[in-house]
């Protein structure tokens, strides 16, 4: 790692990156902290002092989601260290699509280097799934790592199985086959989270995205829940986001787990999930060809010719088809907020404090 000003930060993931970005003149050291968890109105920090919570300033939470502070953001302080004066640009940032507001997204952990994609080897397994949380990681320009938990419930043959496919979702893509309670197996995380880098454990609620945490910590640092016996899946132990620091220097945030993954608009990460499927495409005899029965198709030639499965067009055509949906939506909610605006002015009625923030 390349030195910079504050070499205590840099077992926290600070780097020259955000060095860059700091006001002049610089700071002092115990007014930098980065964010490890996140509630309504004060959020936990760490920084070369230690841990401590802080107030969240009522301007930042009124302002659009990504204004807001979320976990693995670094902050300044100001010269009392007691209040945040700034948001440090970001690296990277993971987001997904607001389950509850149609335009909004969600931030789910910021300046990111690895983005673990849990999923257990028995029922969890789902390809199409992967790609989501595929698109997302490279959408954000973070390395997906796809960790396939739960080895010591399945048999090696079905393990290997489920490896080779998910390694055949994208060229390169690491994959790594573990039983999450188990260190030797555990410890092929390690690369990913060495020294001063910052991953994140995404996937299904009961997955083992805890016992990773705790694996990797030596330690129970975060609860971990028995699966239902109803129907396998978790019980959502983990209900917050939280950054844990590990012994070996590295940082890993534990998620709760995602009911459904909807995706942001995020069409360079799609592009880059299904290069094969989009360079077939130009062989296509049209120029806009959907894969769906035209004529010429070099897409359906492929899945005809089993080099190309079924299951991974139908994913992408309905993942594009959500994409496009979604600016549907978006392009309804600013005739709604539209409507809204002229209906005030009708009634001679002030507008809102947050209608007003959206203009
Ligand atoms: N046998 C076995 N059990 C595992 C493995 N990974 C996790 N478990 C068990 O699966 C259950 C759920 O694990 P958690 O770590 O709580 O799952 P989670 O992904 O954090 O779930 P949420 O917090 O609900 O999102 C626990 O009983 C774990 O002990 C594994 O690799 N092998
Ligand atoms: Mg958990
Ligand atoms: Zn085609």
């Amino acid at each position: 790692m390349t030195s910079t000003a504050y070499p205590p930060l840099e077992h926290l993931g600070w780097d020259t990156f955000f060095q860059a970005r700091l006001p002049q003149p610089l700071p002092a050291e115990d007014t930098i902290v980065r964010v490890v968890s996140v509630h309504s109105m004060v959020m936990n920090v760490i920084g070369a002092q230690g841990r401590r919570q802080l107030a969240i300033p009522g301007n930042w939470l009124s302002g659009p989601a990504e204004s807001r502070p979320t976990v693995g953001d670094w902050l300044v302080l100001d010269d009392t260290a007691q209040w945040p004066v700034q948001l440090l640009d970001r690296r990277t940032l993971v987001t997904r699509r607001a389950p509850t507001d149609i335009t909004g997204v969600q931030l789910v952990a910021a300046n990111l280097d690895t983005l673990f994609i849990v999923s257990s080897l028995n029922d969890d397994f789902n390809p199409s799934r992967l790609e989501r949380y595929l698109a997302i990681a490279f959408q954000s320009g973070v390395e997906p790592v796809v960790v396939l938990t739960k080895a010591d419930l399945v048999t090696p043959e079905h393990a290997l199985a489920c490896a080779e496919e998910a390694r055949g979702l994208c060229p390169g893509l690491a994959v790594l086959v573990v039983n999450a309670l188990d260190e030797t197996t555990v410890n092929l995380l390690f690369p990913w989270v060495a020294p001063g880098r910052t991953a994140t454990l995404v996937g299904s609620s009961g997955v083992g995205k805890s016992t990773l945490v705790n694996t990797l910590s030596r330690e129970e640092r975060t609860p971990t829940g028995a699966i239902r016996d109803s129907d396998g899946r978790g019980r959502h132990t983990t209900s917050s986001r939280t950054l844990y620091t590990l012994p070996n220097g590295g940082l890993i945030m534990d998620v709760p787990g995602f009911r459904e993954l909807r995706l942001p608009p995020c069409p360079q990460g799609l592009s880059q999930v299904f290069r094969d499927i989009e360079e077939l495409g130009i062989r296509c005899g049209f120029a806009d060809c959907r894969h769906d029965g035209e004529p010429d198709c070099a897409v359906e030639k492929a899945v005809r010719q089993g080099t190309l499965t079924q299951r991974r067009v139908e994913n992408y055509r309905k993942l594009l088809k959500e994409q496009a949906m979604q600016d549907d939506e978006k392009q309804q909610a600013k005739i709604y907020a539209r409507q809204r605006r002229a209906a005030d002015k009708v009634l001679g009625r002030p507008a809102s404090n947050k209608r007003r923030r959206k203009r």
